[in-house]
């Protein structure tokens, strides 16, 4: 029997198909996993044996992981948000970047269809907060090598909407990949056909790119929720302006003399940036202490 290591890139109904130096190995886990409640991932690093088959035998520590897309060690989650169909959710969008804020992945924006309408009122609020954004239209693959050069040598994610264009923009990136996109399947009088489970492609010089299957703007809650008195922390560009509040115990959602909101109100913090921290907050503070993980 031989012990190995390994990167899980898929995981596909208890299967994991687990990448090592050699060459790819499908592997299942051992029951401990299931009795301790905790369950594989893609983006995992694994000790693996090769005895029937291939068997994992353990995770080694993560550096982070996230819930939905399901997946560890993220070094960059991309948020992939269309101008028009499906556009924009703006309350989404913060919600995400703020959970990559907490876990300390770095989050970007990649704004796509900008052949379809202008996207500066969607950049504006992201480019004020110094977070990364990037314009694509996947119908010439213009904006792709950027992301390209973004996502070098890191392991990433694009996550969004379902029909925003991750597939069509990681076919872009990477033509060899030839993922099925909504437009493939039309073609084929099939339907549409989406992203229907996480994988990680390998992208180079050690970085992987996961392609994940987007959801629907109704199921917004359904996500990790921050503690209400680490929100703040995860809208990077308050952090110059908390310290400056009147009370020290600020929430920054509607006290005299905060300085969050004087900056809103001075157009140096966007407003829609605001309002969805305020939405969280509210939901956040409907939480008991005991909910949180
Ligand atoms: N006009 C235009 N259409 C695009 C663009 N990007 C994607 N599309 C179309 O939008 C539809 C959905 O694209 P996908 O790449 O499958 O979207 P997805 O985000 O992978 O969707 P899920 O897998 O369901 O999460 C397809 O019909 C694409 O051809 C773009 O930049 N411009
Ligand atoms: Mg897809
Ligand atoms: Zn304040």
């Amino acid at each position: 029997m031989i012990s190995m290591n390994g990167s899980i890139i898929k995981a596909i109904g208890g299967v994991y198909t687990v990448e090592a130096s050699d060459g790819v190995y499908e592997c299942k886990a051992r029951g401990i996993f299931r009795k301790k409640g905790v369950s594989p991932m893609c983006g995992d690093v694994v000790e693996f044996s090769t005895e029937d088959g291939g068997v994992i035998e353990k995770i080694l520590p993560r550096r982070n992981e996230l819930v939905r897309p399901p997946l560890a060690n993220l070094d960059a989650l991309l948020f992939v948000t269309s101008v028009k169909e499906p556009g924009t959710n703006f309350l989404l969008l913060d919600k995400f970047i703020a959970i990559a804020e907490y876990k300390g992945i770095e989050p970007a924006v990649v704004i796509t269809k900008t052949d379809k309408g202008d996207c500066t009122q969607i950049a504006e609020p992201y480019r004020m907060a110094g977070i990364p954004v990037f314009l694509a239209d996947n119908t010439t693959g213009q904006g792709s090598a950027e992301v390209r050069e973004f996502i070098r040598g890191k392991l990433c994610a694009f996550t969004g909407n379902t029909g925003a264009g991750k597939s069509s923009l990681l076919n872009n990136i990477f033509p060899e990949l030839e993922l099925s996109t909504g437009e493939i399947s039309r073609k084929l009088g099939r339907g549409r056909h989406t992203t229907r489970h996480v994988e990680l492609f390998p992208t180079g010089e050690g970085g992987y790119i996961a392609d994940t299957p987007g959801f629907s703007s109704f199921d917004t809650n359904r996500y990790d929720i921050i503690f209400k008195d680490k929100l703040a922390g995860c809208f990077r560009e308050f952090a110059e302006y908390t310290d400056d509040c009147r009370f020290p115990d600020c929430s920054h959602t509607s006290e005299k003399g905060c300085a969050v909101i004087e900056a809103v109100k001075r157009g140096e913090i966007a407003a829609s940036r605001h309002e969805s921290y305020k939405e969280m907050y509210e939901q956040a503070k409907q939480l008991k202490e005991w909910e949180h993980k």
